[in-house]
């Protein structure tokens, strides 16, 4: 059983709201569509998320009260690219189900039975970045936190995380030209300084819920969803560039 989660920088264009990258979307759904092992498959949001949730101060948790229509307008937005995603998706043959996070979220926090009632059909359920509510708060929930909150009810073999760089370096490999990519590196042993540019802490924030995921799995591999080979190696369990955490 694997978690593997497409990254928003890789099936959107991050830097122009609302925009696919619907020939990523098709090649990495090809990939997907022909995997026969079983997967939970999440996304992140994209310029369908991180842009107005910017705008709007919702990266900051705070009251539903004054927010409700900031938070209809992310959410649906969020809802729009899983739409676009899965009909990729599924033309490819892959067997997913969607399950917005919002909807399975209440009282008791996150409501994954849906998930391995879903698995247990043979169904890969799809989960997304979005924005959950609970006592009158919200909050936006990332694509990586919900790959920990995965990774601790089903106990994957490993978590395949896509995004738009090599892997891990050892600072921001867009920013940095000294930047060096870490292969091979103990959970206990990473960690990145900063903050991070968008809603979830980018880099930064995926480092911090891997941590959080390694006593669930026996690794996590962050590897670039712009090459579709590496996901296609990586899904095989075949050496490929990017970083693996342990
Ligand atoms: P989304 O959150 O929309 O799902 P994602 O998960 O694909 O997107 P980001 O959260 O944008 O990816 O994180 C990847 C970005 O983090 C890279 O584009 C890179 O510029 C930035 N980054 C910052 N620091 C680092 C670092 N030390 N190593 C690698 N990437 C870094
Ligand atoms: O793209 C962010 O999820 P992520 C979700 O996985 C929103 O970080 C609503 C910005």
């Amino acid at each position: 059983m694997k978690i593997v989660k497409i990254g928003g920088s890789v099936i959107t264009d991050k830097g122009k709201y609302r925009t696919p990258r619907e020939e990523v979307m098709e090649s990495i759904s090809k990939l997907l569509g022909e995997y026969p092992g079983r997967m939970a498959l999440v996304h992140g949001a994209g310029s369908f998320g991180h842009e107005k949730a910017l705008e709007f101060g919702l990266d900051v948790p705070g009251s539903i009260s004054g927010k409700a229509a900031e938070i209809s307008v992310v959410i649906n937005d969020v809802m729009s690219l899983n739409s676009m995603f899965s009909e990729h998706l599924i033309r490819n043959g892959f067997r997913g189900v969607s399950i917005p996070p919002h909807a399975i979220y209440g009282s008791n926090g996150l409501d994954l039975s849906p998930v391995t009632y879903l698995l247990n059909y043979s169904f890969s359920p799809i989960l997304f970045g979005d924005i959950i509510m609970k006592d009158g708060k919200y909050r936006i929930i990332s694509g990586d936190e919900l790959c920990k909150a995965l990774a601790e009810k089903i106990r994957p073999d490993e978590v395949i995380m896509v995004t738009d760089v090599d892997g891990i370096y050892t600072s921001d490999p867009k920013e940095f030209s000294n930047a060096r990519l870490l292969k091979k590196v103990k959970a206990s042993e990473l960690s990145l300084e900063g903050k991070g540019k968008d809603a979830t802490g980018s880099m930064m924030g995926k480092v911090e819920n891997i941590k959080t995921m390694l006593p669930f799995t026996n690794r996590v591999k962050v590897i670039n969803g712009n090459y579709p080979d590496r996901l296609r190696k990586a899904l095989l369990d075949e050496d490929v560039i990017g970083t693996v955490v342990f």
